[in-house]
């Protein structure tokens, strides 16, 4: 399996974030990204490519113009302003406050633009993350082209990224800017499996209304976790999209019994979509180490995972999400693709 990672990804490179009420070290680092691309190389799975550079349209038939146009002024904005270092939004539009006319000041900009105070963004991560969806990019056109499946190694991560909103951690939807572009060259249906820790609400509101892409979710109750706001069973997709998103949210310390069961919920509703292209949204935060999450698979867990996603029989396209256990993340996602590949042969 082809792996697609860029050098530019790691140029996105905050130092704190915003967590349980103070500044702290920031977990969602470059180092992420280096331990799971040694690993790839190191377990021989194959070749580490530079991803192509697809421009910003594919990007706009994802996200909103005047999102592209804030992420790209931001750094000029943010400097003018006389600020140095990272930003932090701090005041957001909610239940009768108005987005438009949309303000002129970078903290209205950024409080515009954004749905939490979690995530850093810096000089470089428009740059990196427009690299992390060129990754995406890559593997969905190589599977389009006939390839089994393929890994977008992407950091920074995608999936709370909504058409005109960042947050955990996430700037651009990566797997969603992958599913677009596999329907803009011809697929009929794709499905997104995300199975990261958390919701990923970005992707089902960018989906929510349409049956072309099924979206479906594992996560941890959003009772109880992040995103708190979306990601409960009932939400089942509306409009054209009626009955075209899933979500199974599970109990806080959920394991690979609890959390395999889902997955067989999940599989099972794919096959009904007989989607051209699978595409998984892969955190690797349901980890039992795992520093912010609260689920117990273990490393072994992955290597299951992969092989059951293989015995879908589907095309796959990869797309790295959240996981924060940075000394297992190699170990942990090379057992997913690793356990994919040996079940396909
Ligand atoms: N005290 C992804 O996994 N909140 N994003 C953490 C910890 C944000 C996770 C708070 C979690 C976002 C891609
Ligand atoms: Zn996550």
């Amino acid at each position: 399996m082809k792996t697609f990672f860029s050098e530019g990804q790691l140029a996105h490179n905050p130092t704190h974030e915003i967590s349980d009420g103070a500044l702290q070290p920031a977990v969602e680092i470059p180092a992420r990204a280096e331990i799971v691309r040694d690993h790839v190389a190191a377990a021989g799975l194959g070749p580490v490519l530079a991803p192509d550079e697809f421009g910003l349209d594919p990007l706009k038939r994802v996200h909103d113009p005047a999102y592209l146009d804030f992420l790209a002024s931001f750094w000029t904005r943010w400097t003018n302003a006389g600020r140095s270092g990272e930003a932090f939004p701090f005041v957001w539009p909610v239940r009768g406050l108005r987005t438009e006319p949309a303000p002129d000041h970078i903290d209205g900009l950024l409080g515009r633009f954004s749905f939490d105070a979690g995530t850093p963004m810096g000089e470089h991560t428009f740059a990196a993350a427009r690299d992390s969806a060129n990754a995406a990019l890559s593997a969905a056109r190589l599977v389009a082209g006939g390839e089994q499946a393929a890994f977008a190694l992407c950091r920074p991560p995608g999936h709370h990224a909504a058409a005109d909103y960042y947050g955990g951690y996430c700037f651009l939807n990566n797997a969603a800017i992958a599913a677009q572009w596999l329907i803009d060259a011809g697929a009929e249906r794709v499905a997104v499996l995300d199975v990261d820790y958390h919701h990923g609400n970005g992707t089902q509101s960018i989906f929510y209304e349409r049956a072309d892409v099924l979206f479906l979710s594992i996560h941890a109750d959003p009772r109880e976790e992040y995103p708190y706001f979306l990601g409960h069973a009932e939400e089942t997709g509306a409009g054209a999209g009626a009955g075209f998103t899933a979500n199974y949210p599970l109990e806080l310390g959920a394991d690979w019994t609890i959390w395999s069961a889902a997955l067989e919920a999940s599989l099972e509703r794919i096959a009904r979509h007989r989607p051209d292209t699978l595409i998984v949204s892969l955190g690797l935060d349901p980890y039992e180490r795992d520093p912010i999450s609260k689920f117990r698979l273990t490393s072994d867990d992955f290597t299951r995972m992969g092989a059951r996603l293989a015995a879908a029989g589907l095309p796959t396209v990869f797309v790295m999400e959240g996981g924060y256990a940075v000394d297992a993340l190699g170990v942990n996602c090379v057992n997913a693709l690793a356990g994919f590949a040996g079940q396909r042969g």
